[in-house]
């Protein structure tokens, strides 16, 4: 069976909400070794991108968006043991979370995940963060990186306020911050004072490692 009829079956198993199938196909991506961060991101992660769409259109409504998510989450516990992480970086250590008021996380776990495997210390503060939790947790970390994720216009000033706040402490120079998530662009980035938007789970690592952060 060939790479990209895996991952179709993978996005179908998400939008039909089939976890045996999802389930089959992941096992059966893993016999086949195909990377497991391959088949996250064009099976799964592209599974939701249709679910987005099917959203948008009115097709499916909150109750079918959760349970996808559900099927989502069983592939990535299938998955994740395998994705394979990169030596260790000692340099490079991430405080991330999903700021205060917004609790979708789907975007900001692969983000994590995808860090992971390129071997950076992550922090994970979950969703609906408290917004001094990004800067106190940085602290006591000696954090390099912030990272907060938002998928509501209705939240993301929130992202504002933790960079203000590192500001009014004197502080915002120790840190490098990067945001993303769905209402987010490199021009709201550029208006905030953050560092960088990414529009992808990879692309945030690849910017990481253009840093060349050492301690
Ligand atoms: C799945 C989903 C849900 C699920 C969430 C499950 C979960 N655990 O996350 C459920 C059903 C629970 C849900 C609930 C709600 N939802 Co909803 N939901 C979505 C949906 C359909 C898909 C989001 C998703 O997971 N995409 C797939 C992931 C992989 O993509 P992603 O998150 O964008 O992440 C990628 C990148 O953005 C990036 N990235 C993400 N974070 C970060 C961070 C950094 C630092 C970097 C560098 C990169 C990065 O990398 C990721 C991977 O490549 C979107 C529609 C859409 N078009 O986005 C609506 C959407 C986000 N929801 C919306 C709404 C309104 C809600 C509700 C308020 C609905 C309600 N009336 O109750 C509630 C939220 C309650 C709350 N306060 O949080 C709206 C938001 C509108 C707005 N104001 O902007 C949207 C846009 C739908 C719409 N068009 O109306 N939702």
């Amino acid at each position: 069976m060939k790479e990209t009829s895996i991952f179709k079956n993978i996005a179908e198993a998400v939008v039909e909400m089939d976890d045996d199938m999802v389930v089959e196909y992941c096992n059966k991506s893993l016999e086949l070794k195909i990377p497991a961060e391959d088949t996250i991101k064009s099976g799964l992660i592209e599974g939701m991108n249709q679910v987005s769409a099917l959203y948008e259109e009115e097709e499916y409504f909150l109750p079918e968006v959760l349970t996808c998510s559900d099927t989502l989450n069983i592939g990535l516990d299938i998955l994740k043991p395998h994705v394979s992480i990169d030596a260790q970086d000692d340099s490079v250590k991430i405080v991330i979370g999903v700021v205060e008021g917004d609790t979708h996380d789907i975007g900001k776990n692969l983000v994590k995940i995808m860090m992971e495997s390129a071997g950076f210390e992550v922090h994970d503060l979950g969703r609906n963060v408290p917004l001094n939790l990004f800067v106190e947790k940085a602290e006591e970390l000696d954090a390099d990186i912030i990272c907060m994720s938002t998928l509501m216009t209705t939240t993301m000033s929130g992202m504002k306020t933790v960079i203000d706040k590192l500001t009014q402490q004197d502080i915002r120079g120790k840190y490098t911050v990067m945001i993303g998530g769905g209402p987010i662009s490199s021009k709201y980035a550029r208006e905030i004072g953050a560092d960088f938007y990414t529009a992808d789970a990879n692309e945030a690592v690849r910017k990481i490692k253009e840093l060349d952060i050492k301690k």
